[in-house]
């Protein structure tokens, strides 16, 4: 081989490897565990800091918006008067795990690559928290941490660890909470109890070291079990289905969602079970009561100890959860209900009462957001951007369009790959691997998602605007290959036999005069001019 040829032969290897594994390799470099000395901003002073974490908390299962008459979160009311609440605030995965990371990282899932609730965590990836503790915070985690399946042993970037495997238990039944490694049983209510552990460990802290406490609570995630002193506290009130719930109002959804209601996943045979949907969103209100009271209890140990005016405090949901909205229940979809989050943040010293951020912020932008309230740069290989500006009223260059995806989960397969982009009016949902139609929705005119744009005349220059983003930001940020974990947990694919049957394929892909009868036709002439021969 010639010089030349061998240069052609390095020179093509590189494309064909460029082409079958850039983004992954790509993600993998993002991964890389960087040096966790971040520079200081000068003159700005560590913040201590306090970030409540809420599973499965919609965004709109607030007093303030009243999405059903009765629930009430007077606390939460409280941070969104006298702070800022954050109403256009998203995950980019609505899944426990893949959220949890994006949170803990600042990634996309296809950059942190936990993308299911199973599968073990990368080593290489850096937690937000470690950057903290490099700068000389004193770091606390309590609550679920639930990434990488069922285990609960003190990972890296804390100093103190109260958590348990995988979901916990609202009440006790002979399990453990992991204490710093050492197997404790649990005691009581478990929102209740990690508000003790928090505050406790608030209160034992001695020295000058800035904080950041990692509150992240069990509840309300279901089954829904509300503390004693809560349970029946709604159960005299009406529960207002969704519009969504009957069938025949979502105006040319894919065939994917009409089966899923008759599934695990779907008001038919929700859980496999005849659950009560207006029941369940009261069990879930009287939980988030006690999330709510949770709150309530840090705030009130921050003013007594004088530090309610300079603590940073943020409380978000880890996703939303649907409550019959287009024949769904849980999350993992694109739709508002599934994707969209309560944000508010506490901290007089930076941020005015009554502010009310309008900007697309999520899952992403949190660990930004903290490393910069503690005076450190925002690492580069973040894809989320700090919000505190917007928090502090200064402007500052935002994104346009939200990306969103969820990867299938063979346990539950009902829901299949999704990549969304969110933008301020349309929303575009494009599907992978299954044959069936994409989705737009004009979110200004059509809140709730029930008439799909994707085939309107009038529509089709956006749908291909979005389209075009959307893999123009999933190839910036690596995200153009689909991750693949081997097999692990159960299957909830059961169908409900005398439930809705399967959806009908969809008319406008449906031809009557396709080759097929004319072949037919042709093949029927040959054979009468042979019988006539004969
Ligand atoms: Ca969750």
């Amino acid at each position: 081989m010639s010089n030349q040829q061998k240069t052609s032969a390095i020179f093509y290897s590189i494309i064909l490897l460029c082409c079958i594994g850039a983004y992954p390799v790509l993600s993998q470099q993002k991964l890389a565990a960087k040096s966790l000395s971040l520079s200081k901003v000068k003159g700005v002073k560590p913040r201590n800091i306090i970030f409540i974490l809420t599973d499965d908390h919609r965004y709109d299962a607030l007093g303030l918006l009243k999405a059903q008459s009765f629930i009430e979160t007077p606390n939460l009311d409280r941070m969104a008067k006298e702070g800022a609440y954050l109403p256009n605030a998203f995950v980019t995965t609505s899944l426990c795990s893949p959220s949890r990371a994006s949170i803990l990282t600042g990634l996309y899932a296809h950059t942190h690559q936990v993308v299911d609730n199973n599968n073990p965590v990368s080593k290489e990836l850096v937690f937000y928290p470690q950057y903290l503790q490099k700068a000389g915070y004193e770091t606390a985690m309590v609550g679920k941490w639930h990434m990488g399946g069922e285990f609960d042993d003190p990972q890296r970037g804390f100093d103190y660890w109260v958590s348990f495997k995988g979901q916990g238990v609202y009440y006790p039944n002979g399990n453990t909470l992991n204490i710093n490694g050492k197997s404790t049983p649990q005691k009581g209510y478990i929102t209740d109890e990690l508000t003790d552990y928090a505050l406790e460990w608030l209160n034992s802290r001695k020295g000058d070291k800035p904080f950041m406490l990692y509150l992240s609570h069990k509840g309300v995630h279901a089954e829904f079990l509300p503390a004693g002193r809560h349970a029946g506290k709604f159960k005299d009130h009406n529960f207002m289905p969704p519009l969504t719930m009957q069938p025949g109002t979502h105006q040319d959804a894919p065939m994917w969602v009409q089966n899923q209601r008759n599934s695990w996943h779907g008001v038919e045979y929700p859980y496999h079970s005849n659950l009560n949907i207006g029941e369940y969103y009261k069990q879930y209100a009287e939980t988030l009561y006690g999330v709510d009271e949770s709150v309530g209890r840090v705030m009130a140990y921050l003013q007594e100890k004088g530090l309610l005016e300079s603590t940073l405090l943020i409380y978000m949901g880890d996703n939303g959860f649907q409550f019959g909205e287009h024949g769904l229940i849980d999350k993992r979809t694109a739709y508002e209900e599934s994707m969209r989050v309560p944000m508010l943040a506490h901290c007089p010293e930076q941020i005015k009462p009554g502010t009310v951020v309008k900007e697309v912020v999520a899952n992403i932008d949190l660990a930004p957001t903290l490393l910069e309230a503690a005076g450190l740069t925002v690492p580069q290989h973040m894809d989320g951007q700090s919000f505190l500006p917007l928090m502090q009223g200064k402007r500052t260059v935002w994104r346009e369009g939200l990306l969103y995806e969820y990867y299938w989960e063979r346990n539950f397969p009902h829901t299949p790959t999704i990549h969304a982009l969110r933008g301020d009016r349309y929303k575009y949902i494009h599907y992978h691997g299954i044959w069936d139609t994409d989705e737009l929705y004009d979110l200004q005119t059509d809140s709730l998602e029930t008439r799909n744009l994707i085939r309107s005349e009038a529509h089709q220059e956006i749908v291909k605007a979005m389209n075009k983003q959307l893999f123009e930001k999933l190839r910036s940020t690596g995200g153009m290959y689909i991750p693949l974990y081997e097999d692990k947990g159960r299957q909830q694919n059961l169908r409900y036999e005398y439930g809705t049957p399967g959806a009908a394929f969809p008319s406008y892909l449906k031809r009557e005069d396709t080759d097929k009868p004319q072949q037919n036709k042709a093949q029927q002439a040959a054979e009468d001019a042979m019988q006539k021969k004969k």
